[in-house]
């Protein structure tokens, strides 16, 4: 039963305040931190603030709090809802409570929070390790497949003040064995990476962005890629490691072009054609396995036209916000293989499950990821195992928030195999990893 829920503000990665959910039922006192992200999507489900310029800018989240503390708490102690079976009702309930579509009343931010610590302490009520817990929520089937990290090495677009407009360049180690190998092998490569950018740009050249990837001094895809190539090599895991490219490429389509020069004092506007032939040409010359949000999230024929003739999975994240309503959309209108998967774009763990499954219907892929402004809060690091979606994205080998997820599945993984359990690494098969 629950008995208590306090909520209160913390900071996240960047230093902004963020909801930190204390739930306490029989079983002690169950924590959620909620993330946020700086490319949102124009639907995700509203993150509340106050607004008030003399507190955090703006940013504090006091509104949130008092939601929980206030709505949402009482009303969920009142309604005995069980949290070891209930998770699907409480996350109506309070879906019910907010009563819009996009949790704009009491703050995706506010509710996220008590979904997720419900769900811990469901996992606890019910004697269960979190990620077996989201495995019966989901219906997932068994064998346990620890996912391929794509870290996220060189930053760019919003995430960095270097001038690289295309925001995400992810190493994705599918030639390992297991999971913490593919750490290695990648931490490997981001530490030769680290080295060749002093060589190359000097030793300031090697600070990092939002998500924990270097932000040296470069501006197109092209060079990033040539980086990972020979960090690639140097770490010695040539045809091991592939790459995968998220330009969030709404944040910079405007009247009709993308341009790639919007962090440089210098204008490159590319109609979505040429844009388009620049995906292709960068597919052709480097081993990119994935591509997210090449186009933006009101450019819906884009998605549709590249899709029709795209040799890699096909990712939408702003174009689907982790919603069922625009994944529907999206197989309706033939725009991409695959969702990504981010809990606060949507608001409820229940919700995001729902949308994942109807996406796997679909016969698309599930891509896990954490946001830009991340807490050390682990929860992906079980869902993604729970719901048995072979990728995962949190970021660099570096930085606490960053590799908490990491760690998490590190421990999984061993956690597992120690238990006897079959275990399968989803390696080149990441995308199929529902059907394993
Ligand atoms: C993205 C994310 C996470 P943000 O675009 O995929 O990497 O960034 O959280 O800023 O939306
Ligand atoms: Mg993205």
């Amino acid at each position: 039963m629950i008995t208590a829920i306090k909520a209160a503000p913390r900071l996240d990665s960047r230093g902004n305040p963020t909801v930190q959910l204390d739930l306490t039922t029989e079983h002690g006192v169950f924590r959620a931190i909620v993330p946020s992200g700086a490319s949102t999507g124009a639907n995700e489900a509203v993150e509340l603030r106050d607004g008030d310029p003399s507190n955090y800018s703006g940013k504090s989240v006091h509104k949130a709090i008092h939601n929980v503390e206030n709505i949402i708490g009482p009303a969920l102690i009142k309604s005995g809802l069980r949290v070891e079976t209930d998770q699907k009702k409480i996350d109506e309930l309070l879906i019910a409570l907010d009563g819009t579509k996009n949790k704009a009343n009491l703050g995706a931010n506010a509710i996220l929070g008590v979904s997720m610590a419900c769900a811990r302490a469901g996992a606890a009520a019910a004697g269960l390790e979190l990620y077996e817990f989201l495995r019966r929520e989901s219906g997932a089937k068994k064998p346990y497949v620890m996912p391929v990290p794509f870290f996220n090495v060189l930053n760019g677009g919003v995430h960095s003040g270097n001038k690289m407009a295309f925001q995400e360049n992810m190493i994705a180690p599918v030639g390992a064995s297991s999971f913490s190998e593919a750490v290695r092998m990648s931490s490997e490569v981001y530490q030769h990476l680290k080295q060749i950018l002093t060589k190359q740009f000097g030793a300031s050249a090697v600070g990092i962005g939002d998500e924990g990837g270097f932000a040296p001094p470069i501006s197109q895809p092209h060079e990033a890629l040539d980086l990972l190539v020979e960090a690639v090599s140097e770490a010695g895991y040539e045809g091991k490691i592939k790459f995968a490219i998220d330009p969030a490429s709404s944040e910079f389509f405007k009247n009709g072009t993308y341009d790639l020069g919007f962090k440089d004092d210098a204008p490159n506007p590319l109609s979505p054609e040429q844009l388009m032939d620049l995906y292709h040409s960068l597919l052709s010359k480097y081993p990119i396995v994935l591509l997210e949000d090449p186009f933006a999230e009101n450019d819906w024929a884009s998605w549709t036209e590249f899709c029709k003739n795209c040799p890699v999975e096909l990712v939408g994240d702003d174009l689907l916000v982790t919603n069922k309503i625009y994944v529907q959309e999206a197989h309706e209108k033939k725009a991409c293989t695959a969702m990504l998967l981010k809990i606060n774009q949507i608001g409820t763990i229940s919700e995001a499950l729902e949308a994942a499954n109807l996406a796997y219907r679909y016969g698309w892929s599930v891509f896990v990821s954490h946001r830009s402004g991340e807490t050390t809060d682990d929860f992906i690091a079980d869902l993604v195992v729970g719901l048995r979606t072979g990728h995962i994205k949190s970021g660099a080998p570096c930085r606490g928030e960053r590799v908490a997820k990491y760690n998490r599945l590190i421990e999984i993984e061993e956690a597992l195999l120690a238990r006897g359990e079959e275990v399968v690494y989803a390696g080149a098969k990441f995308s199929a990893a529902s059907r394993l």
